[in-house]
């Protein structure tokens, strides 16, 4: 087996179509970290790394991704010098935390093993299916009718389900009129942490609504108070931010704290993670899973597509396609949705499209290449 001969990293800027708002805050461009990583006989992957501008989501920012990456994960692999992606992964692990960092390395070399073996991503890692299932994440709105006519543009593109950001202030009003005018649409919440235990009677409300899940209603470490408001509120609670590895799975199933899960390489430490917590909730509790989104790039967004051809992946995913995000996406071709609101997941090697680099070098703020001998 070749060794790793080159890592590279980009600091790119990309901006946003329109303006995205959560309970946490508005981002227009966000930075992304893009990991290419070469081997000895010239096969490349290419990675991505989730952290935001800001530790709001988590507490890793495209700062501290960097930070953690020159100064301690690049030396960790330049001495293992393995492309295997487990081995990646057990380098990294003197790292203590820092997920999304070491995910968009072991992303890059996911893409490099299934380039080398000219097999596509998604079949490597035990996909069972060539379309998945997209939805769509709607940030707050200025108002009730902007939210309306958004959910309205992307219903007709053809989206499955859309999921409708809320915070206290902007929950049941904004909910149950887009309700009202689409009665049969497949629809949830995201409240990314915004309530507590105390607002249970209003989180209650949306039980009227037909929502498929709430997601992650409550702080992100307070699994006991998820599992006291699934008590109170009928709607399955789902958890996004609380969910930071297997161990937080099996704490969130044995306290009831949650029905689904969405799945975010990033947030959990790559794809091998990724896959344990699926096989637990899914393979041992038999409950679905679904992929959630960071509003990656072309990049991160292939290996969200090959999460999501899992078999346990069983509600529409936080994947659209590049043109709900960006004008102009750094990967040839960019992602599209199908007629049938899903997007097929690449014959091609690896994660299936190719990286437009003088499109990443014009975005790049920062640039370093490492060369490893
Ligand atoms: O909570 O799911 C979230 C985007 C950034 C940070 C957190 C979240 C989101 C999204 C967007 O909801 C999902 C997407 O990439 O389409
Ligand atoms: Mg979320």
């Amino acid at each position: 087996m070749p060794l790793i001969s080159e890592i590279e990293l980009f600091e790119a800027w990309v901006k946003l179509r329109s303006p995205f708002e959560t309970s946490f805050g508005r981002t227009i461009e966000r930075p992304a970290i893009i990991v290419r990583i070469a081997d000895e006989e010239g096969f490349e992957g290419w990675g991505e790394v989730v952290a935001g501008e800001g530790p709001w989501y988590s507490y890793e920012t495209h700062a501290t991704a960097w930070h953690v990456l020159t100064e301690y994960i690049v030396p960790l692999l330049a001495r293992s010098r393995s492309i295997e992606p487990r081995s990646v992964w057990e380098s990294m692990k003197p790292v203590r935390g820092h997920p999304m960092a070491k995910a968009g390395v072991e992303a890059a070399a996911w893409d490099l093993a299934s380039r080398r073996a000219g097999t596509p991503l998604w079949r490597m890692i035990g996909g069972v299916r060539s379309r998945i299932a997209s939805g769509v994440s709607i940030g707050i709105q200025g108002s009730v009718e902007e939210t309306l006519r958004a959910v309205a543009r992307y219903l007709e593109e053809g989206y499955q389900r859309v999921k409708l950001k809320i915070k206290p202030g902007w929950d049941y009003e904004v909910v149950s009129r887009v309700r009202r005018e689409h009665p049969d649409v497949l629809m949830h919440v995201d409240a990314n942490a915004s309530y507590t235990l105390l607002d249970a009677p209003r989180i209650a409300r949306l039980d009227d609504l037909n929502l498929a899940m709430i997601e992650q209603p409550l702080d992100y470490e307070d699994l006991v108070g998820h599992a006291d408001l699934q008590r109170i509120v009928k709607t399955p609670i789902c958890l996004d931010e609380s969910i930071r590895g297997l161990g937080d799975a099996i704490a969130a199933y044995r306290l009831g704290s949650a029905w689904y899960i969405n799945i975010k390489p990033g947030r959990v430490g790559g794809i091998l993670q990724s896959k344990a917590i699926h096989d637990f909730w899914y393979g041992s509790l038999g409950r679905p899973v679904w992929i959630g989104g960071m509003l990656e790039t072309g990049i991160g967004r292939g290996h969200l597509v090959a999460l999501a051809t899992l078999p346990g992946v069983l509600y529409p995913n936080d994947i659209s396609a590049s043109d709900r995000y960006y004008e102009e996406d750094i990967v040839d071709p960019p992602w599209t949705l199908n007629k049938d609101g899903t997007i097929s997941a690449p014959e091609k090697p690896g994660i299936g499209v190719e990286v437009n680099v003088d499109l990443l070098e014009k975005l790049s703020k920062k640039r370093k290449k490492f060369k490893i001998a």
